[in-house]
């Protein structure tokens, strides 16, 4: 049971807001069979993007990725289901779109790896420290979804 519950953290990023992708990657997730735990609208701030992205702070696009990401609005979200770390990287795609195979929403909906549409976790670790930098305990939440015992045996 623990396993069906994992979760990520997913955001649409400025160019998929603005290029009206927000629609069509939430369907992707919903079709695919994944339950939708907090969604958040927002714009958020600098800080915000320059903690999400820490990790990078070393790399010479750090500045620009920062700049992108809190330049416009985003869609942050938490999905939940079985292996969905794994599998929402999988339906992501690679990080530069050139590498991502079609299918995946990189590889049909972006070309530039400085415009790559979307977020996701790369780790369980990484999803839990995401979904609490991203948002309050409180932001989460709890039902069940009707579709469980068809999508789980
Ligand atoms: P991902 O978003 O696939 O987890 P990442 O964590 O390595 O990739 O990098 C975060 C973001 O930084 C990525 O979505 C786009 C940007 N980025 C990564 N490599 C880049 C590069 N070589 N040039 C410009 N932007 C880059
Ligand atoms: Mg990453």
């Amino acid at each position: 049971m623990a396993a069906k519950t994992e979760r990520t953290f997913i955001a649409i990023k400025p160019d998929g807001v603005q290029r009206g992708l927000v629609g069509e990657i939430i369907k992707r997730f919903e079709q695919r069979g994944f339950r939708l735990v907090a969604a958040k609208f927002m714009q958020p701030t600098e800080a915000l993007c320059k903690e999400h992205y820490i990790d990078l702070k070393d790399m010479p696009f750090y500045a620009g990725l920062v700049k992108y990401m809190s330049n416009g609005p985003v869609l942050a979200m938490v999905w939940e289901g079985l292996s969905v770390v794994k599998i929402g990287r999988l339906m992501l795609g690679e990080t530069n779109p050139i590498d991502s195979k079609p299918g995946t929403i990189r590889g049909d909906l972006c070309i530039e790896v400085g415009r790559n549409l979307i977020h996701g976790s790369d780790s369980v670790a990484s999803a839990t420290k995401e979904v609490a930098l991203w948002f309050k305990p409180e932001e989460l939440v709890s039902y069940t979804s009707c579709a469980q015992p068809w999508l789980y045996e």
